[in-house]
C-alpha cells in the first residue's frame, strides 16, 4: 500500500482553518488537522513544501516509523509549526488505520474507558452579572462543567469575552487588536464573579476559569487561594510557562488545581509539571503536540503521576482535532475533561462528522477511524482570510502577554 497524495486543503468558513487530506492507491484516505490559529500558512508551506514530496510512496501504514522520521529526520525538533504539521500527518495516517481496520479509533487505542467524554463549555460576559446568566444558559443546555470569564471594570477589553457568545472567536481581525491589561483591576474582580456564581448556582457544576498567561507565579499563589472557597474545577494557564519550574512556587500557595498546557508541543514541555506534580490537568492536545502518537505519551507520563487530561478545544482546532480527541478521551485512563466550543454551522458542513453533545457529553460514533470527513468543494468556497490573534499591553503602553 502506497501514499499517492498529500493534499493541503486551506479553507475559511468564519475562521482559517489548515487540513490535511492522505490519499492512498487503495482509495482509503485520512484526514488530518493542521490549523495553528494566526499562522496558518507557515504549517500550510511545511506540510505542502517540506513535508509532502516525502511522503509519496510510503506505506501509510507505517505510522510510527513516518513520526519518527519527520520529527527526528528533519534535525531542527519541536516549535508549534513542526509539531502542527506532523500531527496533522499522524492524525490522517491514524484515520487511514481504523478505516483499513474497520473500527473506531478508541477502538484502536485500546477500547472505551467510558461512555462518554464530559466537556465545558465557555460563558462569558461583559460584567458579572451577564456572566451568571451565561453559565445559567449553559447550565439549562445540560453542561456539567462551565468556564466563566468576565470584562474587568477599567478595561476596554479583556481576554475572554465576546459579543458572540455562541461562536467567541478571538483571531478577530485583519491586523492584531490591541487589549489593555491590569493585573491588580484583574485580581480584585476575578473572586467577586466566583463567590456570585456558588451563591446562585451551588456547588454541583464544575465551575473552571482561564487567566491567559498573565500572573506572576506569586500572584497566581494569591488568586489560587483567594478562589479556594469556590472549589474551582480547575485554574488555567496562571503565568507563562516556558518556565516550568515557576509552578514549583505556585503549588506551595495554594490547592486549586491548576491546569497547563494548551500552547506545548512536547513532552518536554511539561516533563517537569508532570513529574515533580506541579500540576493537575495536562491541556496539550493532538493537533499542536505531534498528534496521536505523541499526545499518548505524554498522557501516560501524566497517569503515574496522577495528572490528568484536559485538552484544548478552542474553536481554532478543526472538527477534525475534536473528533480525534474525543476518540482519544474515550479510551486514555487518566481522562479529566475535555474543552468544547461549539463550531459555526459554516464550519461543521464542510467538517461532516458523527460525534454529539447529550446531557454534558460529548459521543463519539462508530464511522471507522475519527470520524471527520472534508467536503472539499464547499471548503472551496470559502478562501483564506488573513485573521490574527490580539496582542496586550499594560496601561502604560508595554507589551503584555495576550
Ligand atoms: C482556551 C484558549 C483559547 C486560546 C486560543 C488561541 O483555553 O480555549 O486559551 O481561547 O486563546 O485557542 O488561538
Ligand atoms: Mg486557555
Amino acid at each position: 500500500m502506497k501514499i499517492l497524495d498529500v493534499k493541503v486543503i486551506v479553507c475559511c468558513p468564519g475562521r482559517n482553518f489548515v487540513t490535511v487530506k492522505i490519499v492512498t492507491d487503495e482509495g482509503v484516505y485520512g484526514i488530518g488537522d493542521a490549523t495553528l490559529n494566526g499562522r496558518e500558512l507557515a504549517v500550510a508551506s511545511y506540510l505542502e513544501d517540506h513535508i509532502a514530496p516525502c511522503l509519496i510512496g510510503r506505506d501509510p501504514q507505517q505510522i510510527e516509523d513516518i513520526w519518527q522520521y519527520l520529527y527526528r529526520g528533519c534535525y531542527w525538533r519541536r516549535g508549534a509549526v513542526t509539531m502542527s504539521a506532523i500531527a496533522a500527518i499522524d492524525v490522517a495516517l491514524w484515520d487511514i488505520k481504523g478505516k483499513l481496520a474497520n473500527m473506531p479509533l478508541y477502538q484502536l487505542l485500546g477500547g472505551r474507558s467510558r461512555e462518554g467524554v464530559m466537556v465545558y463549555g465557555h460563558a462569558n460576559g461583559a460584567d458579572i452579572a451577564e456572566t451568571v446568566e451565561e453559565v445559567g444558559r449553559y447550565i439549562d443546555m445540560g453542561y456539567k462543567a462551565v468556564r466563566a470569564q468576565c470584562g474587568i471594570p477599567g478595561l476596554p477589553s479583556t481576554y475572554g469575552v465576546s459579543g458572540d457568545k455562541m461562536y467567541y472567536e478571538p483571531a478577530n481581525a485583519d491586523l492584531p487588536e490591541e487589549n489593555i491589561w491590569s493585573t491588580e483591576k484583574y485580581l480584585n474582580h476575578v473572586p467577586q464573579l466566583f463567590n456570585t456564581l456558588r451563591d446562585r448556582y451551588g456547588f454541583d457544576v464544575h465551575l473552571l476559569h482561564d487567566c491567559h498567561h498573565r500572573l506572576t507565579p506569586i500572584e497566581a499563589g494569591r488568586l489560587g487561594k483567594d478562589l479556594e472557597p469556590y472549589r474551582l474545577f480547575w485554574l488555567e494557564d496562571t503565568v507563562p510557562a516556558e518556565l516550568q519550574e515557576r509552578f514549583r512556587l505556585i503549588r506551595q500557595h495554594t490547592t486549586t488545581p491548576l491546569a497547563v498546557g494548551e500552547v506545548f508541543n512536547s513532552i518536554y514541555d511539561c516533563n517537569t509539571l508532570i513529574t515533580e506534580q506541579l500540576i493537575d490537568y495536562i491541556r496539550s492536545t493532538i493537533v499542536h503536540a505531534g498528534g496521536i502518537s505523541h499526545v499518548r505519551r505524554i498522557a501516560a507520563l501524566a497517569e503515574i503521576y496522577n495528572v490528568r487530561t484536559g485538552f484544548h478545544g478552542a474553536t481554532d482546532l478543526s472538527p477534525v482535532t475534536m473528533g480525534a480527541a474525543l476518540h482519544f478521551d474515550t479510551w486514555v485512563p487518566n481522562f479529566g475533561i475535555q474543552e468544547y466550543m461549539r463550531h459555526t454551522e459554516a464550519t461543521d458542513d464542510v467538517f461532516p462528522s458523527d460525534y454529539y453533545f447529550k446531557n454534558g457529553y460529548l459521543h463519539v460514533g462508530d464511522t471507522p477511524g475519527h470520524g471527520v470527513d472534508i467536503d472539499e468543494s464547499l471548503a472551496a468556497k470559502y478562501p483564506y482570510q488573513r485573521a490574527y490573534l490580539p496582542v496586550n499591553r499594560l496601561q502604560d503602553g508595554t507589551l503584555f502577554n495576550w
